[in-house]
């Protein structure tokens, strides 16, 4: 399959005197094939959420246009056609929004929207996505480490997990009054995957708000890992000391487990994982271990068995 877009305008989604600025700073980051500099200009002494060094960008990577990026879709609670859900998410109010951080920690928190997105700066970080279902993009997200948050509300040493929990709002979201998965979506991590300076809470993208159908007005962002364990519109984080089930565990746990790492070797049971469909290109693409970020993350699985994980 493939799908055709028109490239958009950088005017539709941005100020001039932005999509300028940040026209060339792209242009050149992806000449360099060099990205994620921007937080670390200008931002203060280091807590260890910062990233050692950039992730790189292949060369071959250019960003996948804005249209593909919010009219392409996966999110359940409205639709599984993804080509309809950037209509059917109108309906939903990002605003007001809070979120609670609760479970083995320290501090438990209940946080407004504004002051989360105050509390710490916004990063540019231009991420591959993989989907399980062998289609893949470049999106250039806006938001913040998740360890930022994680720091603040200090996990217990019971904590080893983090579970993230979407909205539950069937009045805005058609697709949850039918029992298509457990509502609400959720899904976790280790807290050492959670913490990793590449994971992070997205809040715009291409420069803007993020969309509703792109998770708005939180989404969890987890570059080498399948997209479904990047959790939309999160209101809940719940540090524990058990594995949280996610919802598509629970839905078909011979096809999906708690890990999820992209990994062309280990193929779903129903198809092949080796190569990917990069959203707007006609050939296929090799499909990378840790999808292209196993120098930043392979330790964290080290004396892991990956083959037997999925
Ligand atoms: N709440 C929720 N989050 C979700 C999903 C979903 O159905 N519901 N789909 C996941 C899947 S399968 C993918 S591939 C990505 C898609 O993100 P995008 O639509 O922003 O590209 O979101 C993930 N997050
Ligand atoms: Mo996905």
């Amino acid at each position: 399959m493939v799908f055709k877009f028109n490239q958009p305008k950088p005017s539709e989604i941005t100020p001039p005197a932005v999509w300028k600025a940040r026209r060339h700073f792209i242009q050149q980051l992806t000449a360099t094939g060099v990205v994620g500099l921007l937080p670390l200009i200008g931002s203060r002494a280091g807590n260890g959420c910062e990233l050692a060094q950039p992730a790189s960008l292949n060369k071959t990577n250019t960003l996948t246009p804005l249209k593909s990026v919010t009219r392409y879709n996966n999110y359940y609670e409205f639709s599984n056609n993804k080509e309809v859900i950037h209509l059917l998410a109108q309906e939903f109010n990002p605003r007001p929004w809070t979120l609670q951080v609760d479970g083995e920690v320290e501090q438990p928190l209940t946080l407004e929207l504004d002051e989360l997105l105050s509390r710490w700066p916004t990063e540019e970080r231009i991420y591959r996505m993989r989907c399980v279902e062998g289609w893949s993009m470049v999106i250039p997200w806006n938001g913040f480490p998740l360890c930022h948050l994680l720091k603040l509300v200090r996990p217990t040493s019971r904590a080893k997990y983090v579970e993230l929990i979407s909205v539950e709002r069937p009045s805005e979201m058609i697709g949850q009054r039918r029992p298509v998965l457990e509502w609400p979506f959720r899904d976790g991590l280790r807290i050492d995957e959670a913490m990793h300076p590449l994971t992070i809470i997205a809040t715009g993208l291409y420069g803007a708000p993020l969309p509703n159908q792109n998770g708005a007005p939180l989404r969890l962002v987890v570059p080498w890992k399948y997209g479904f364990k990047s959790v939309k519109a999160i209101v809940r984080i719940r540090l524990s000391e058990q594995q949280p089930l996610s919802s598509w565990q629970q839905a078909a746990p011979s096809e999906y487990g708690f890990y999820a790492n992209v990994n062309p070797a280990v193929p779903h049971p129903r198809w092949s994982q080796r190569r990917e469909n990069r959203i707007g290109e006609l050939q296929k693409r090799r499909t990378l271990p840790f999808n292209g970020y196993a120098e930043q993350v392979a330790s964290l699985y080290s004396g892991m068995d990956l083959s037997q994980h999925f």
